[in-house]
């Protein structure tokens, strides 16, 4: 069977789960092509060395340059920070290579439309790309979106979206790169506030056309980074300034007349990883919640009001979207196969020679809101004080 060879650029938390997902699916999914895991790529030779080992690739190597440039390379997939996206995504397209990468697409909107740009005229040569966003290939969020285009919602007035996660609580937690803004981009608005916006426009077909934000940054100085490994961290000597929001806050309208409230924080106390969603329309109600994330509540407002009510179902059949290449039904699955799932559309993509979503300029749509709430946040003139009493 042909082989698709991936060179992956990053071998930290989200370099991880991708290699979770390459390594396994083929084994989940009967597919046209064979991941095959050629080379992983990081600036440190030894490091980059025992990641390979550890997370099954055949190769490491260290400038990232050599590695898009190789003939034997099919796929790039960019697992950095988000201030080499648009430089690695950018020599990848230009040497024929299809391009996976990580949320959010850029740092900023200009860096943002060149890379989709980049990807439209690869695409005339049949070069595919597609952002990470892992969250919509959760089984359950699937659903949601097939109950919703099915009409089961009916017209959709309220979306209500918040991610919350608590990891820097402590004002001990270290200066990581995801709190420093040339590194990120942005903080919780652009790491996680990016997920539930694609997830909302996903799901209910809808995009944001307008905000109204706040953001906030709690903890303004902390400690210098020790050593990291993924999201823990521990201190070195002195601290810094965060230049990122802690949290972000936004109300929304969208295209097709829903109005939304999207809550995006890593303040949220005992929330881990809750990005939760809940959608209510003219026929009913969704709602979703990560922590939880092999269920989804659906009320029905068609049935009698004495049978009414939000009911679970329990996202675990082989005739829920993508569960029929895993376990037998009532077994639940985890955080890694939505990246395994992603892998599996872009394989296919690719093997049919179409366009996976969501593409760049889709991610280009998430980095202009994300664009909009920080600038709706920065406008003074738009916040009304409450008159004293
Ligand atoms: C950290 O906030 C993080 O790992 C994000 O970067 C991911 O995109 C999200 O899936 C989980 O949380």
């Amino acid at each position: 069977m042909a082989e698709l060879r991936v060179a992956m650029i990053g071998h930290a938390f989200m370099g991880g789960t991708h290699s979770v997902a390459w390594r396994t699916v083929n084994a989940a999914f009967d597919l046209p092509l064979t991941a095959r895991m050629s080379v992983l790529c990081g600036r440190d030779a030894a490091k980059a060395a025992a990641a390979a080992e550890k997370l099954g690739w055949a190769e490491h190597a260290t400038d990232w340059r050599d590695v898009v440039t190789r003939d034997d390379v099919d796929l790039v997939d960019i697992c950095t920070p988000g201030d080499s996206h648009a430089e690695i995504a950018l020599a990848a397209l230009a040497a024929g290579k299809h391009v996976l990468c990580e949320k959010p697409l850029a740092n900023s909107v200009a860096e943002a439309r060149a890379m989709t740009s980049a990807a439209e005229a690869a695409r005339a040569n049949g070069v595919r790309s597609m952002c990470g966003f892992n969250y919509r290939r959760t089984p359950a969020v699937a659903l949601m979106r097939q109950l919703v285009a099915d009409g089961r919602i009916g017209e959709i007035r309220h979306v209500r979206a918040r991610y919350l996660q608590d990891w820097i609580v402590d004002p001990q937690f270290p200066l990581v790169w995801r709190l420093q803004r040339d590194k990120a981009g942005s903080g919780a608005l652009g790491d996680i506030g990016a997920h539930i916006i694609d997830l909302t426009q996903f799901v209910t077909g809808q995009q944001i056309t307008g905000v109204s934000a706040l953001t906030e940054t709690f903890v303004r100085q902390r400690p210098l980074v020790g050593a990291s490994a993924g999201l823990a961290a521990s201190s070195g000597a002195g601290t810094g300034e965060v230049t990122v929001d802690d949290a972000a806050l936004f109300l929304a309208r969208l295209d097709g007349g829903a109005i939304g409230t999207y809550e995006a924080t890593r303040f949220a106390t005992g929330r881990k990883n809750a990005l939760q969603v809940e959608i209510n329309g003219s026929r009913g109600s969704v709602a979703f919640d990560f922590e939880r994330m092999n269920e989804l509540q659906f009320h029905d407002a068609t049935v009698p009001a004495a049978e009414g009510g939000f009911t679970t179902i329990l996202v675990t059949e082989p005739e829920h979207p993508y569960l029929a290449g895993w376990w037998p039904p009532g077994h639940p699955i985890g955080y890694e196969h939505t990246f395994t799932h992603e892998a599996r559309d872009l394989m296919l993509a690719v093997a049919a020679g179409e366009d996976p979503t969501p593409s760049f300029a889709d991610a280009l749509q998430v980095q202009l809101v994300l664009d909009a709430v920080e600038r709706s946040a920065a406008n003074a003139a738009g916040w009304t004080k409450v008159e004293p009493a």
